[in-house]
């Protein structure tokens, strides 16, 4: 078939939250982009991920006409509670950080809000698309090759965005040597649940047992997510529902006799735990963005909302490029960016060790991690720095 070739100022590789919202950011600015996505509108609409947005992203998306549904379904945290030893203690983000706070509004709910904005406007998603290829980013212009159905699209642009995630093929362009890559796997798998019930708690909560760390988080009224740590290579399909039930329980029992609210569980899976960051965070014409460039556990709920912030600095540097050609904030994007990825990966790294069980971990670990629990219990301090840090840093 006869190759389709395009010409545009930024190629974006990857719908995910970085993708699509750089998109929509780019077309705000009047910058004109091509999305490509190598899976269908199906498949990204109904990818269960993340579910806390920080302050600062749901600004965003607020700002960006993006946020209406979000506004509106959403729901506004203003704390989580922490459990450990039966009690449980609430960190008043509300109170520490000067009426900050978060909103639970699943991730894929924003990727059909964008997705749907970028098609109402009139822009173009390319879905399912093979053999994404970019070259060219040393080149005056950079280049995209793909296969769209098995038709050859030719795609020629000023930058591309590297959005294609932690399994993409951008990061992998930049020639070897080239970028240093920081890493850390932990011993540990959480198993996420949805199920049909009404939600167990106001707020998440964050429980340590020395079973192993349990979450509950929520979806909507009738919607419930919660996680259990588990080991990294458990089949979520050996895990019984009643097996689940009885880990929550246990790990989130109270002295006053909480228990979760059982329901149906109609969906689960295992996620694998470990900090990434690499760096730089730009090769020539190449940006990455999100989780190309880094990934964090998720128990600072991070994931999402450093993803958005690396768009938004892109966003800004390419639109203060095309105004006045001048590359300062280009040339600073990936120390901008990487200046906020470390502390969401400390920050990340450091509720993940303060929560968890870690295998083999001797009584002096664990009083370390009883002490510092026991510390956010008992100091302001310390519990502003969770709280600020939670609904992500200015
Ligand atoms: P994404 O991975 O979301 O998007 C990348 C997109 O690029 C995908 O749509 C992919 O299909 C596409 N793509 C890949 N290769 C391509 C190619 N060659 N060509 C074209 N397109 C390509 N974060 C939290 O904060 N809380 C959570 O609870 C949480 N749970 C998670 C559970 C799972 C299973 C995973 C994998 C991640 C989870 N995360 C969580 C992190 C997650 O939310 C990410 O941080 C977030 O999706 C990052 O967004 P993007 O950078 O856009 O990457
Ligand atoms: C979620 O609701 O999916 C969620 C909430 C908080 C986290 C991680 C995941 O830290």
């Amino acid at each position: 078939m006869t190759a389709r070739n395009v010409r545009t100022q930024v190629g974006i590789v990857g719908a995910g939250p970085a993708g699509l919202m750089l998109a929509r950011l780019l077309r705000l600015e009047g910058i004109d982009c091509v999305i490509l996505e190598n899976r269908s509108r199906e498949e990204i609409e109904g990818t269960i991920r993340a579910g806390v947005l920080e302050q600062g992203t749901t600004d965003l998306l607020k700002r960006s006409g993006v946020g209406d549904r979000m506004v509106r379904e959403g729901a506004v945290h203003e704390g989580i509670e922490l459990r450990f030893g039966g009690r449980g203690h609430r960190i008043d983000f509300a109170a520490l950080t000067g009426g900050k706070a978060v909103t639970l509004y699943p991730q894929h709910e924003v990727i059909k809000d964008l997705v749907k904005s970028r098609l109402d406007d009139g822009g173009e998603i390319l879905f399912s698309v093979r053999d994404v290829r970019v070259g060219g980013l040393d080149a005056a212009v950079a280049r995209i090759d793909c296969l769209d159905d098995s038709r050859p699209i030719a795609i020629e642009c000023d930058y591309i965005a590297g959005c294609d995630g932690t399994h993409g093929v951008c990061r992998s362009a930049i020639p070897a040597g080239t970028l240093t890559t920081f890493e850390r796997t932990y011993p540990f798998g959480w198993l996420g649940i949805l199920c049909e019930a009404p939600p167990s708690s106001r707020e998440l909560v964050y429980a340590r047992h020395e079973r192993g760390f349990a979450l509950v988080s929520t979806r909507s009224p009738i919607v419930q997510r919660m996680y259990l740590q588990c080991d990294p290579a458990d089949d979520a399909e050996r895990w019984s529902e009643e097996a689940i039930w009885e880990e929550l329980r246990t790990r989130l029992a109270t002295h006053d006799g909480w228990a979760p609210r059982e329901g149906r569980i109609f969906h689960k899976s295992v996620i694998g735990m470990r900090s990434m960051v690499t760096e730089p965070m730009r090769h020539g014409r190449l940006f990455l963005a999100g989780d190309a460039a880094h990934v964090v556990p998720p128990t600072g709920a991070k994931g999402l909302n450093l993803a958005v912030a690396d768009v938004a600095v892109l966003a800004r540097a390419l639109a203060a490029y095309y105004a006045t050609a001048d590359t300062g904030l280009l040339d600073r994007y990936s120390q901008i960016c990487l200046a906020r990825v470390w502390k969401a990966q400390r920050f990340s790294w450091w509720m993940t060790s303060m929560l968890h069980c870690f295998p083999g971990a001797d009584a002096f670990q664990q009083r370390l991690q009883l002490a510092e629990l026991d510390y956010l219990a008992h100091s302001e301090a310390a519990r502003r720095t969770l709280a600020e840090n939670y609904v992500g840093l200015p």
